[in-house]
């Protein structure tokens, strides 16, 4: 992009969702830390959503849980959202908290305990419909922990099966999106182990399956631009849980620990045009703030993602394609490099403040008082369901 209004522009486009999950307590297998003034039901975590969005105009769509974000009425909780100018984002099916999943749930060998997983799908379908969600997204916690424990193969079999039913029931615009994970819970076959084997399986159900990329679920030092790069060519990349790790799935703030991982993505999603909002990709954020102040934070990642989209945007890319043709190695990378140098903070401000946002999203909050009052009015906030 040549010009400074071209990547305002542009930027306006780029939009994070954030993960209800996110807002509410958290912690490792070890202990959950209760931090004061968290929701205490869906529609609270919405509202901590709609301050983010409020602030940074940027995070105008929030994924839920099912059933951690379970309600009689989820036409009402859209409504709620609606209210604050917010549109319920990605269904994220759970089918790894019951007893019944202890080996797998759309895998298990037992018939009877695929069913209630596939149901469960099936449902978060319905829970799209009531709140006009288009994305149903995927991750399972199926795998194996001992060699000879059950059948690779027939478990991908199992999997396919269930994947077909969920596929078929998906209505007109909306889409599935499959996200895998090296490992954790299982440790010796995870049966979505890898953005191959979800691709795979997306190819095999059809144009409105796609691959999701959660940055914490791979081997240390994987090359996820390159997936990156080679999913958005086939058309199959959906979208991202965006997080950042030091060791496996961290969970930790986006762009905290590699930032410059982030902007070697966004590198590629720009050279993609993929960042345009008509591409459809997602950027979620599928974080845990265990001894963090929650809104905050996210409020913090929101702004990390615009800013390595930014920076992604004022690559130089007539000199790079100039320097990749001579084949003028340290010149391209000094091209690469001096975009991922180049601080976009005051940029991105001076946006915000022009579309009528925060300037300064994060001194904003802490002027605002909204951490004191739900300190206050909020006692005995939910658990997020994760690490418990
Ligand atoms: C699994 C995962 C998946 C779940 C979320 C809570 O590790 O990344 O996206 O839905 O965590
Ligand atoms: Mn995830
Ligand atoms: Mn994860």
């Amino acid at each position: 992009m040549d010009t400074e209004a071209e990547v305002k522009a542009a930027l306006l486009g780029v939009k994070v969702e954030t993960a209800s999950w996110a807002y509410a307590n958290s912690g490792t297998r070890f202990k959950v830390f209760t931090q004061p003034g968290v929701p205490r039901d869906p529609y609270e975590k919405i509202d901590d959503a709609a301050v983010v969005h409020r602030l940074t105009g940027a995070a105008p769509t929030v994924a839920l849980h099912i059933p951690w974000d379970k309600v009689d009425d989820y036409g009402q909780l859209a409504k709620h959202a609606r209210d604050q100018g917010l549109q319920i984002g990605a269904i994220n099916a759970n089918v790894f908290q019951d007893d019944d999943y202890k080996l797998g749930s759309v895998c298990h060998p037992d018939p009877a305990v695929r069913r209630k997983a596939t149901d469960h799908l099936l449902e978060c379908v319905d829970v799209m419909d009531a709140t006009g969600s288009d994305t149903l997204k995927l991750w399972f916690a199926d795998g194996t922990n001992y060699p000879g424990q059950d059948s690779i193969r027939a478990r991908q079999d199992r999997l396919s099966e269930a994947l077909s039913e969920a596929y078929e029931r998906l209505g007109e615009g909306q889409r599935l999106l499959l996200e895998y994970k090296l490992f954790e819970p299982s440790f010796y076959t995870t049966d979505v182990p890898d953005w191959g084997t979800s691709y795979a399986h997306c190819l095999r159900l059809g144009p409105k399956a796609q691959v999701v990329i959660d940055t914490g679920h791979h081997a240390p030092g994987t090359n996820i631009e390159f997936i990156v790069a080679f999913l958005l060519r086939e058309g199959k990349l959906g979208g991202f849980d965006l997080n950042s790790r030091f060791y496996a799935d961290d969970d930790l703030m986006v762009g905290a620990a590699d930032p410059f991982q982030l902007f070697r993505i966004m590198y590629e999603i720009v050279a993609a045009g993929a960042h345009r909002p008509e591409a459809g990709l997602a950027f979620m954020l599928d974080q845990c703030h265990n001894i963090e102040p929650k809104i905050p934070a996210i409020i913090r990642s929101v702004l990390t993602v615009q800013e390595m989209a930014a920076r992604a945007m004022t690559v130089d890319t007539s000199a790079l394609t100039a320097a990749q043709r001579n084949g003028d190695v340290l010149d391209a990378n000094e091209i690469f490099m001096d975009a991922f140098y180049s601080d976009l903070r005051p940029l991105l401000a001076e946006l915000r403040a022009e579309q009528g946002f925060e300037a300064d999203p994060l001194g904003a909050y802490y002027q605002s008082g909204y951490a004191e009052k739900i300190a206050e009015q909020r006692v005995g906030g939910q658990q997020a369901g994760w690490g418990a």
